[in-house]
Parts: structure tokens; C-alpha cells; sequence
């Protein structure tokens, strides 16, 4: 059976984004596979990959790191599962990769990351705090300040995913697909993570991330 190598915090939650969005794109598609709980301070377990970052997926033969990476090896793997519905799909679902991973993400951890220490225990608190602290030159609450300025533009930047939503029900069409799953990381790191109010209860994106939320379920 596949193993994925998944970010876990207090009481195992799971709370990374490019981990959920495999996840989902396993779930949606029916293939079988178990996760390996990998906490921030876990290099050991995941040393064998020669890099530090999950989400790892690990085959028979080998292993597959970078949510990208894994999706494409799935979709090469299981071509009848058809996880790209055809070229297009593939360039769009790159594009939502690469926006999520380089200019939604940077947003929502400005909103987020003074909370992500209260989903961790011991040494992960530590090991986040000072890693996070490095990288961004100044403590994790830095950005309070900007929460609902980032919490604003982050509304705006996703009108035209909220459009899609409005016009087809999901990213992908009328059912949801890897554009969806691709999306989905970003609301799911909010919600696990922190108590704000993201997205109002009324906006379509909420609702659409709520029917996502229900696929997920099953691996919670
Ligand atoms: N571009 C990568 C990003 C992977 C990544 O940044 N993973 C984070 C969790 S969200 C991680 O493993 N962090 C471990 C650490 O910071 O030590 C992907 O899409 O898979």
C-alpha cells in the first residue's frame, strides 16, 4: 500500500497544506493508502528521502517528495484514474500549485502563524518558533498587525476562484477534481490551525470548502 509521509502536531492533528491536498486527490480518486504521522522535529523518519520536507510518498519501489511531484506520479501511475482530465487541467492545476505555494500560503501564514504553536507539543513548538522566527527576521506574532488587512486581501486575490465556484459548483467543473484538491490545503491549514474568521459563512468559497470537507473525512 502507498505511504504518505504527513505533518502531524498535538494529538495528531494534521494540519499541512500540501499534505491535505494529496490526501484529498488520494481520497477523491479510491486509492488505498496510509499515512506515517511525521512531527516537525522527526527528521529521522524521513532522512531515507534526503531533504526535510513533507509530503513524502513512498511506493514499492521508491519514494516521490513536492505535492506536485506526487500528484503527477499519480497521475502517471493510475492513468485510468484520469487525475488530470487532459492537458488544460494540468496547466491550470500548476498554476494553482504554484499561486497556493508562492502567494496564497506566504498570506495566510501572515494570519496564521502566531497560532500554529498551540497545534504543537514540546519540541515542535520550539523547533517551529525558531525556524519560522529566522525566515521571516522578527518574532511569529509580527504580523499580528495584519491580520485583517491579509485577511482582506486574501478575500479579493481568490474572487476569480470564487467566481469559478459561483459558475460550476467546484474548481474543476461540476465535480469536484485535482483543481479542487489543489485549492483545498490553503482553507483546511486555516481552519485546523487558527480562530479566525477567514472566510464569512455566506461566501461560496466556504460553502464549496465545506463539501470538500466531507470528502476528507474519512482520514481525518
Ligand atoms: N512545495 C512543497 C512544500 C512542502 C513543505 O513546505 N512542507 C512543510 C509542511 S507544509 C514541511 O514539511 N515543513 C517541515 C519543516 O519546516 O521542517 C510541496 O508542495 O510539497
Amino acid at each position: 500500500m502507498l505511504k504518505l509521509y504527513d505533518l502531524s502536531g498535538k494529538n495528531d492533528l494534521r494540519f499541512s497544506p500540501p499534505c491535505w491536498n494529496v490526501k484529498l486527490c488520494l481520497i477523491q480518486n479510491n486509492i488505498k493508502f496510509m499515512t506515517i504521522p511525521v512531527r516537525f522535529t522527526d527528521k529521522d523518519k524521513i532522512a531515507f528521502s534526503k531533504q526535510k520536507l513533507v509530503p513524502i510518498l513512498d511506493y514499492k519501489d521508491g519514494f516521490v517528495y513536492d505535492s506536485w511531484n506526487i500528484i503527477n506520479w499519480l497521475d502517471e501511475n493510475y492513468p485510468q484514474k484520469k487525475i488530470f482530465l487532459n492537458n488544460s487541467s494540468k496547466n491550470f492545476s500548476y498554476f494553482l500549485y504554484l499561486w497556493t505555494s508562492r502567494q496564497l500560503l506566504p498570506i495566510l501564514f501572515k494570519i496564521i502563524a502566531h497560532e500554529i504553536p498551540n497545534v504543537l507539543e514540546e519540541d515542535d513548538i520550539y523547533y517551529y518558533i525558531k525556524t519560522r522566527e529566522e525566515r521571516i527576521n522578527g518574532p511569529i506574532t509580527k504580523f499580528v498587525p495584519l491580520i485583517s488587512s491579509s485577511i482582506e486581501e486574501f478575500r479579493k486575490l481568490i474572487d476569480p476562484i470564487r467566481k469559478i465556484i459561483i459558475n460550476n459548483g467546484y474548481i474543476s467543473g461540476k465535480k469536484p477534481g485535482i483543481e479542487d484538491c489543489i485549492f483545498f490545503g490553503n482553507l483546511k491549514w486555516v481552519d485546523v490551525c487558527s480562530s479566525c474568521n477567514l472566510l464569512d459563512d455566506e461566501d461560496p468559497v466556504y460553502k464549496w470548502y465545506k463539501n470538500l470537507l466531507k470528502i476528507s473525512k474519512s482520514t481525518d
